[in-house]
């Protein structure tokens, strides 16, 4: 903390999931945090992105919860607040009789993700940990596939630093949308173009990144895989290829599968002409070095993990792997693999179940029944797959309760609400998986009315628990923030950050400095050391769209919130949700640009605002995700899963961007 002027300025990091966790400086005034701004001491640009405005108006929002409260009848609206000890009282009473029911504790379910990715938050899985095995939730819905591919090829999930892609002579964005999703990184990638590099996006859609880009190659949902085979297929022919046959395994079964692979089909798969393959080849071949990064769009589809593998396998290939300004970025999860995360008290006997599968575990699970819910940084009856049969079997959970801001779509379907803090309200410290930024959060002001930290009712309910039965949990209740802090800050850790202690964090984030480039010896960490190409199935899992539902819906990440957050705090929303389509297409089907519209498949269907966008393909019908608050787009998905994810995550990646829809004029 230090002052400027009248102000009071305490250093923050986004704890939200997204790439950037971008340093933030609030200016608080008599109590109340005046503005926040970019913290550039680490480097980082000033901006923030467009979400910044959201992030001040979720501490003072008019609809923000500040009092635990009560449901009298689910969905009903009833609620009624509560004081905290009757809030854990009731929940503490209802797991010791759920105890006694089963003799067991795992009819109690976590589920948490998004919401807050701060190291304390972890205290939820610990409070869990406590009372001995749970049923939690495991895997990802951002980048499971993603990240197997990488550790299948590489042995390891790690990104080059952010900084290196200056050195770069081409940049293909495959994929990924940092206009929107990654602000902090496109400094970098201007910074690269004004040294000449040229950038490439790969999309189906034409993006803001794509604007911002050299070349933009449209492609067909789910084409990347046969593209990735055209491009190697294409160099290979040319003996443009270049690599150290020493560092890899499988090129050869690789290229000579790739060398038969009928290339017709492959275009027809991709959705490309040859000319467009060809001169995306040309860029790859004549400017080197070249780097990749694969977002997590491009790997929301059946067979991504394949995808990701052969698009490794293009930048070994081509010798773009060990050079500075070369490689293919990802994710980096080396922060939260070295952290060792102490107080979640991690147990083997942990009843997990799939995030993105989680209506079947409730519909599956019977010795013993999930009973109990605790949702925590969820929004799980907006953004999950399966909504139909999740709301179905809600009846059978005895005790919901979520610890949110804001009374959300899942809050309103629960018996207990627990407001939490804000970024701004309590002491965190916060990694970036892309970035390789930690920083803290340092409280600007106290806890507004009388909201909690997660961390915080973890104590609480802990402490209530012993009190009413003694010896119910294990977690470590009398450790202070700082203490838990400390112990997580290895000797390890501190070098990794070049840092002596996690104090040093309240000057500014610190970052860890991966030796550059990445796999410079060309000795990598899989089991033999040497980089593995994937092998090519006979016959790609492409999902296409069909007559009965023509449309490939994508659902891409917003500019203006993150998933669902935030987005209802947005002025001037829509009443239904927006989706685009070109007007052909909607001309066809009698669409009218403007007016409403019934979107539906075998799952479901949703009223919608049709839009006419003239750049999309006549075949994709696109809506921002987490911006469908009234209709609830997730309806429509039945959540199928990926090739890959478990190694990384424990489950299965999911294909968010392949679901089929039909849409047709409002009534
Ligand atoms: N502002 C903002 N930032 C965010 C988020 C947010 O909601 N808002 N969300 C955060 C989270 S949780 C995540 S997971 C990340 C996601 O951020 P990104 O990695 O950028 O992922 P998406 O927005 O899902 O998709 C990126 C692009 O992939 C394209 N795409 C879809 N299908 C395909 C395909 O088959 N092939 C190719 N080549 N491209 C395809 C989409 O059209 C989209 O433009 O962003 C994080 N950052
Ligand atoms: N159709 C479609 N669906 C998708 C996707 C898609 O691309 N298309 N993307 C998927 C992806 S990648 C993701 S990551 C998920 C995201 O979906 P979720 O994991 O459900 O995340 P959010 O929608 O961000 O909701 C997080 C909630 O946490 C709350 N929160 C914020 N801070 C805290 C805190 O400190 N403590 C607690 N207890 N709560 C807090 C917020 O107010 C918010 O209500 O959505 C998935 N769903
Ligand atoms: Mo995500």
């Amino acid at each position: 903390m230090f002052f400027h002027g009248n102000y009071q300025v305490t250093r923050h990091i986004c704890p939200r999931n997204c790439y950037d966790a971008c340093p933030m400086l609030a200016y608080t005034r008599g109590g109340k945090i005046e503005y926040i701004t970019g913290d550039t001491s680490d480097g980082a640009s000033a901006r923030l992105c467009s979400k910044r405005e959201n992030i001040l108006s979720t501490v003072y929002h008019p609809r923000r919860i500040l009092y635990p409260q009560k449901q009298h009848g689910r969905g009903s609206g009833n609620w009624q607040q509560i004081s905290w000890e009757e809030a854990i009282d009731t929940i503490a009473q209802k797991i010791l009789s759920l105890k006694a029911r089963y003799n067991s504790m795992l009819p109690l379910c976590l589920n948490k993700y998004s919401g807050n990715f701060g190291l304390l938050h972890f205290a939820v899985e610990g409070m869990f940990n406590g009372l001995g095995a749970t049923t939690q939730t495991i895997g990802t819905p951002c980048f499971s596939s993603g990240l197997d591919a990488q550790r299948l090829d590489f042995g390891d999930n790690i990104t080059c630093d952010i900084r290196q892609l200056r050195e770069s002579r081409l940049i293909i964005l495959w994929g990924v949308n940092p206009a929107w999703t990654s602000i902090h990184t496109m400094p970098m990638i201007y910074a690269a173009k004004e040294r000449g590099a040229k950038i490439v996006v790969i999309d189906p859609v034409y993006t803001e990144t794509a604007r911002k880009a050299d070349y933009y190659f449209e492609l067909r949902p789910g084409g990347d895989t046969a593209l990735a085979v055209l491009l190697l297929q294409k160099l290979a022919q040319d003996n443009r290829l270049s690599y150290n046959s020493h560092q890899v395994t499988g090129a050869d079964e690789l290229l000579a599968a790739v060398k038969k692979s009928p290339a017709d089909r492959l275009l027809d798969a991709a959705g490309m002409s040859a000319k467009a393959v060809a001169f995306l080849a040309d860029l790859l071949a004549q400017n080197h070095p070249a780097h990749i990064w694969c977002g997590y769009g491009l790997q929301r589809h059946v067979q991504s993990g394949l995808t990701i593998r052969l698009i490794d396998a293009l930048a070994m290939l081509t010798g773009n792997i060990g050079v500075p300004g070369g490689g293919v970025n990802f994710a980096d999860t080396r922060l939260v693999d070295t952290l060792p995360f102490k107080f979640m008290l991690e147990r083997p006997d942990t009843r997990f179940v799939d995030i993105n599968n989680f209506a079947h575990s409730l519909k599956t699970l019977h010795n013993p029944p999930i009973k109990f819910l605790w949702i925590a940084g969820r929004n799980i009856l907006r953004q999950d797959a399966g909504l139909t049969e999740l709301h179905k079997l809600w009846s059978q959970l005895e005790c919901v309760v979520v610890a949110d801001k804001f009374m959300t779509h899942s809050a309103q379907m629960a018996d207990i609400f627990l407001p939490v803090t804000t970024e701004f309200e309590s002491l965190d410290i916060i990694g970036s998986y892309f970035i390789h930024r930690l920083g803290i959060n340092e409280p600007a002001i106290p806890p507004r009315g009388e909201a909690k930290s997660d961390i915080d009712i973890a104590r609480l309910l802990t402490n209530r628990l012993n009190e009413l039965a003694p010896g119910t949990s294990t977690f470590p209740a009398h450790l202070s923030d700082e203490e838990l802090i400390t112990a997580e800050f290895t000797p390890e850790i501190c070098e990794m950050l070049h840092i002596k202690k996690w104090q040093d964090l309240y000057q500014g984030p610190a970052r860890f400095r991966p030796p550059a480039p990445l796999w410079q010896d060309g000795k990598f960490t899989t089991a033999d050391g040497k980089f593995h190409c994937c092998q090519l199935p006979d016959k790609f899992c492409q999902l296409l769209p069909n007559k009965k539902y023509p449309f490939h819906l994508l659902t891409p990440h917003a500019q203006q919130h993150i998933n669902s957050q935030s987005h209802p705090l947005l002025p001037n929303l829509p009443e239904y949700p927006q989706v685009s389509i070109h007007p052909s297409a909607g001309q066809k089907l009698h669409l009218q640009d403007k007016h409403p519209a019934i979107l539906w498949n075998d799952e479901g269907s949703v009223t919608v605002t049709v839009n006419f966008r003239e750049d999309l393909a006549p075949d994709i019908i696109m809506s921002i995700q987490g911006a469908s608050i009234y209709g609830g787009l997730n309806k429509l998905y039945k959540g199928l899963s990926t090739d890959l994810g478990t190694l990384a995550t424990g489950a299965l990646g999911t294909a968010f961007y392949d679901v089929f829809v039909n849409i047709r004029p409002k009534g």
